[in-house]
């Protein structure tokens, strides 16, 4: 009890310099003991549970997900909105029956980087876009063709997966175009 109450005073006064800062926690940890373990409790459950009420289970489904034709059946991206209407999930594999390999990644200024799972936030959507977060698919089973529909199937951390059909599109193909 004691501890938790001195953690919280900490935050509390950390920008008031490191000097005053300790004088502060002291005087706090004593304040926060005569105070008793109610309320400070009450305010270690608040912000601990970082939204409870969204917690319920995540309600996701997946828009304009499409791939832009891989050039002479090589290596492919693949994007994708996945829209989630209740708690928060995470993306943590993807694969595909037409491909030997899908891996997620994080485009940063420079360079991309493998990622193992993207965050779906709750009420919110996870955007795989040109220029950000995507999908890299390699070792197709047959070389892709303007027209095909593929499938990716997503696995969810709490929501299993979920199989799209996902077509494959002209490389110039924004989401909104027909
Ligand atoms: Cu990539």
């Amino acid at each position: 009890m004691t501890e938790r109450s001195e953690v919280t005073i900490e935050r509390s006064v950390s920008t008031t310099g490191s000097r005053r800062f300790r004088r502060s926690a002291l005087v706090g940890a004593v304040v926060a003991t005569a105070l008793g373990g109610g309320a400070i409790l009450a305010a270690c459950g608040t912000g601990g549970q970082g939204g409870a009420g969204d917690a319920g289970p995540a309600k996701l489904s997946v828009a304009d997900s499409y791939i832009p034709l891989p050039p002479a059946g090589g290596m492919g991206a693949g994007y994708l909105t996945v829209r989630n209407d209740g708690g928060p999930d995470q993306l943590v594999k993807v694969t595909s029956p037409a491909a030997d390999s899908v891996t997620m990644h994080r485009s940063t200024a420079s360079t991309m980087e493998q990622v193992s799972s993207l965050d779906v936030p709750a009420h919110g959507a996870l955007q795989l876009a040109r220029g950000g977060t995507h999908l890299m698919i390699m070792g197709w089973q047959k070389a892709p063709a303007l027209g095909d529909e593929l499938e990716l199937d997503l696995t969810f951390a709490k929501s299993g997966t979920i199989s799209v059909k996902v077509p494959v599109k002209e490389l110039t193909y924004r989401p909104g175009q027909s």
